[in-house]
């Protein structure tokens, strides 16, 4: 017979090879060492620290399902996951600063660029020199991407391109853009451009006085008649399958992500039931309590389990995107409930920002709602089900 560990009740650890282990290690210290003693503050002024992404390139958590050649590791999408999850574990926002820079941007140059775009972007993007972004939802197009108005115009020897993109992780601080719009040179299909830091018309103010991802940096894109030349556009991919593409592994790696942080929440939740004494007995000495902590378990390991496996079929490419909708749906969804509840099996000191929990929870409300809000991903599953599409 087995032994029982609550905190890897079907031994994951198992599962994996021994890169991943190592990737995995590296990344869980990095976050457990650099950025936890940092998280708190950050959080509460509201500070994003781009030195992040430099400690992050050095160590070779950008990218990392990148080949080699690019500045990448040419590691697992398990591995990907793995990161995810480590850095989430301590904050949200910090994960949201590695997926965009990994799946969202150097992902569309890896698969949609040209070798010039590859060679030019992905090293510097890969060691953290330079902070990329994504562009696709506007302010009147959020869960409809295609109600875009972004438009890409053809001039001589290049686009010009005209919109606005808000609600953009990285944006203020990013040097390289990704930005979907739809182009009338190619009758009007949605097609990628790469913007970079200083092109005339394009700018990018801070969202000021989230409530949530505080640590993570937010803004728009605002292009007012930004003159790209032609090796702007990514050659690759027209339609929205470029942009899905690219959120297939984003909202992949969330679900791992997000998983990280419900056991923060499960450990910490845990501990303080065990230290704290009301009626003469620890907290965690109740049913309530212990079937609380039962459910967080149970659900954590089911989570894991099932991005594990939606990861492997990703490796051998056999996933389907709405095997992605499932984890990212459930996982994110379990995520945000057992934040929820671990604020409140700390009563009043579950409001304070040292014990973490409230924070968890105010981030997972973003992480519900980006990367495919909660309820679209349920009528993503619910058209595979019954072929009638309900958006
Ligand atoms: P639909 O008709 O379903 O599809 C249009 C075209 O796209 C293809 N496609 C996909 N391809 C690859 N992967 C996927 N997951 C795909 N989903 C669709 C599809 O095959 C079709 O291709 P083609 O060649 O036939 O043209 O499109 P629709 O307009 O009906 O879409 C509906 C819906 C709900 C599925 C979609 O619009 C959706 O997923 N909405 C959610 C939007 C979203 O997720 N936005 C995310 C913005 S980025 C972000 O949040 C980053 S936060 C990052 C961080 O900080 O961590
Ligand atoms: P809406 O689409 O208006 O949805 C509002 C509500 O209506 C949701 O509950 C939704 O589930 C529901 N709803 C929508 N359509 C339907 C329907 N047909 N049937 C039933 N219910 C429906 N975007 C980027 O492009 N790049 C980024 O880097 C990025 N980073 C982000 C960072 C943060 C902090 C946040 C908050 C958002 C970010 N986003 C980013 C945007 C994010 O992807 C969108 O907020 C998300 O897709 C939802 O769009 P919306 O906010 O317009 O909400």
């Amino acid at each position: 017979m087995g032994k029982f560990d609550w905190a890897d009740p079907f031994l994951l650890d198992d599962q994996l090879t021994e890169d991943e282990r190592m990737i995995r290690d590296t990344a869980r210290a990095y976050a457990q060492d650099k950025l936890q003693p940092r998280v708190i503050d950050a959080f509460a002024n509201e500070v994003t620290d781009p030195a992040i992404f430099r400690e992050m390139g050095d160590l070779g958590l950008l990218g990392v399902t990148i080949p080699g050649e690019y500045g990448g590791v040419g590691a697992s999408y398990v591995a990907y996951g793995l990161v995810a999850r480590e850095v989430e574990r301590v904050d949200s926002g910090y994960r949201s600063m590695m997926s965009v820079q990994s799946s969202l941007v150097m992902y569309p140059i890896h698969a949609y660029g040209s070798e010039e775009q590859k060679q030019k972007y992905l090293p510097k993007l890969a060691s953290g020199e330079w902070i990329g972004c994504f562009g696709l939802t506007e302010p009147d197009a959020g869960s409809d991407p295609a109600g875009m108005r972004t438009r890409a115009e053809k001039i001589d020897g290049g686009y010009r391109i005209s919109g606005a993109k808000t609600w953009i992780s990285n944006s203020p601080i990013a040097d390289v853009f990704v930005i979907w719009a739809k182009s009338d040179a190619h009758g009007g299909a949605i097609r990628g451009f790469v913007l970079e830091k200083g092109m005339k018309g394009l700018s990018a103010p801070k969202i000021e006085g989230k409530l949530s991802l505080r640590a993570s940096i937010t803004g728009m894109v605002m292009m007012d008649g930004v003159e790209v030349s032609e090796d702007a556009l990514l050659p690759n991919v027209e339609g929205l399958k470029g942009p899905f593409g690219c959120l297939n592994r984003a909202r992949y790696g969330i679900s791992w992500g997000s998983l990280g942080a419900a056991e923060f929440c499960l450990h910490a939740a845990r501990q303080y039931g065990l230290d704290r004494k009301q009626f003469g007995r620890p907290l965690a000495a109740t049913q309530l309590y212990q079937k609380k902590l039962a459910d967080m378990m149970s659900d954590i390991a089911l989570g894991l389990q099932a991005s594990l496996r939606v990861g492997r079929l990703m490796d051998e490419g056999r996933f389907a995107p709405e095997m992605v909708s499932i984890v990212k749906r459930n996982n994110v969804g379990k995520a945000l409930d057992i934040a929820r509840q671990a604020r409140d099996m700390h009563g009043g000191n579950g409001i304070s920002g040292e014990y973490q929990v409230m924070r968890h929870a105010m981030n997972l409300e973003t992480v519900n709602t980006y990367e495919g809000a909660h309820d679209v991903h349920a009528l993503i599953l619910g058209r595979a089900i019954t072929d009638i599409p309900a958006f």
